[in-house]
């Protein structure tokens, strides 16, 4: 309950900040988008990875602020991103399944892009399967109005949790990110080729933008290069990394 109060003190503070992982074109290496991920060093404690502290955020109530807290420094953050990357540069955060439910969640977001000037269609709105399906009503109908403000959503960890199939038609989703237990030996059994090229399909007969998450070396990533279109994202890229502030000559 401690480390809870600090995380409130964290995100006033600059022990906590984000990172950002490129998600690329896989044929030409073109970076898409990025992907904001949260860092917390604590004074006493050291680096508090987000899966060891958000699960707990999210059961005592405080991820709506931690939530508002990264769309807000990811629109700060954009200028930089922009210049990193380009205009079109997309920028994606994680929202859970808590963050759907809350009453103010659709209102607030929408404010947040408004007041930084940002166009919801650059920002990305990562959603897993569990989050989606943990009140699959409340999170359709929150998903839907975010889809019409024009937030794109992205399907995070697709294949992982428990999922099914004909969820994806309830979503307007534009976005499908693979998870990367796809990719373990992947180059090793044909079956598991099998299974990972129809979850690609899959994705691209539904016209989403597909992103392979994890893949960290390059014969995974040459492999990966027969399927046209496609999108990766993995250490083999680039690991999560600051966004670089832009120079006050380069605005
Ligand atoms: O960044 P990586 O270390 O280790 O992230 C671990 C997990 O934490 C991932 O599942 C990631 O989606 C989640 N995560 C990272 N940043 C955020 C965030 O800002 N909000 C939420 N809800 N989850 C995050
Ligand atoms: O669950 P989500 O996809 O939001 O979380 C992204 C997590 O995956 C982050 O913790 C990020 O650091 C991690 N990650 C990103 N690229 C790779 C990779 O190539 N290999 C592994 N093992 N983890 C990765
Ligand atoms: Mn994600
Ligand atoms: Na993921």
């Amino acid at each position: 309950q401690i480390l809870m109060l600090d995380v409130e003190d964290a995100l006033r503070s600059a022990d906590m900040w984000l990172e950002y992982q490129p998600k690329v074109n896989i044929r030409d290496g073109k970076v898409l988008s990025v992907e904001a991920l949260i860092r917390w060093q604590h004074p006493e404690f050291g680096r508090i990875p987000p899966d060891q502290w958000i699960p707990l955020a999210e059961q005592v109530g405080i991820i709506h602020s931690v939530t508002l807290w990264v769309m807000d420094q990811a629109c700060r953050d954009f200028d930089a991103l922009k210049v990193q990357h380009g205009d079109n540069i997309g920028v994606a955060v994680n929202i859970s399944a808590k963050d759907l439910a809350h009453p103010l969640f659709l209102e607030e977001a929408g404010a947040i892009a408004r007041r930084h000037g940002i166009s919801p269609a650059n920002v990305i709105l990562e959603i897993t399967e569990t989050a989606a399906m943990a009140d699959p009503d409340v999170a359709r109908n929150t998903i839907r109005a975010l889809s019409q403000m024009g937030f794109r959503i992205a399907l995070d960890d697709f294949g992982s949790g428990h999922s099914s199939l004909g969820n994806l038609a309830s979503f307007p989703l534009d976005e499908l990110k693979i998870d990367r237990s796809f990719l373990t030996d992947v180059l090793l059994y044909p079956i598991r080729q099998k299974i990972l090229k129809a979850a690609l399909e899959l994705g691209e007969a539904l016209d989403l933008d597909v992103v392979v998450e994890g893949v960290e070396d390059e014969a995974i990533a040459l492999w990966l290069q027969q399927f046209p279109g496609l999108h990766g994202q993995g250490y083999y890229w680039g690991r999560p990394e600051r966004a670089v502030a832009a120079p006050a000559n380069c605005r």
